[in-house]
């Protein structure tokens, strides 16, 4: 899924605030569901950052650009984010994210491997054929759907 604006992001969020779709990191920060962005190593402006809190981490793009969704022109990091900084893995895909809370509609860039990093599941954003007006031509996966994925993503012991 993509996400072109506050108004968009503010929406999206609530169909994911509930903290059963959240998990807290060490330090106390809510990771939600993945969004459909993602760094690409061909992409313009491409970069790693090295180290916390360089903000040279570079070439964000979203899985599906068709609709003008872009880094570019819309983001909502968190103010530290997107910090390349899990401890040697790189984070190279976007989750939201709560800076020392539960829950946020900021983002967070996060690995896709590693048991501490793993958001409990993802939104997934259809097109409709008919037109219906923003934003309820977005269908989303049902509370139901998406906690299936959440617990499918629990660390396994
Ligand atoms: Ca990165
Ligand atoms: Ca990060």
């Amino acid at each position: 899924m993509t996400i072109k604006n506050a108004a968009e992001n503010a929406f999206v969020y609530t169909l994911v605030s509930d903290q059963r779709f959240w998990f807290q990191d060490l330090t106390g920060c809510g990771n939600g569901p993945w969004l459909g962005g993602y760094q690409d190593p061909t992409a313009r402006g491409y970069a790693e950052g090295a180290t916390h809190r360089t903000f040279t981490d570079g070439g964000w793009r979203w899985v599906n650009e068709s609709d003008g969704a872009s880094f570019d022109t819309y983001y909502s990091w968190s103010g530290l984010e997107p910090n390349n900084d899990c401890w040697g893995v790189p984070e190279t895909y976007v989750c939201f994210y709560g800076r020392f809370a539960k829950t946020g509609l900021e983002w967070n860039d996060l690995p896709n491997e590693g048991e501490q990093y793993k958001p409990y599941g993802y939104i997934v954003e259809y097109e409709t054929a008919s037109a219906i007006p923003e934003p309820s031509s977005w269908v989303l996966l049902a509370c139901s759907g998406l906690a299936a994925f959440v617990l499918r993503g629990r660390k396994r012991t």
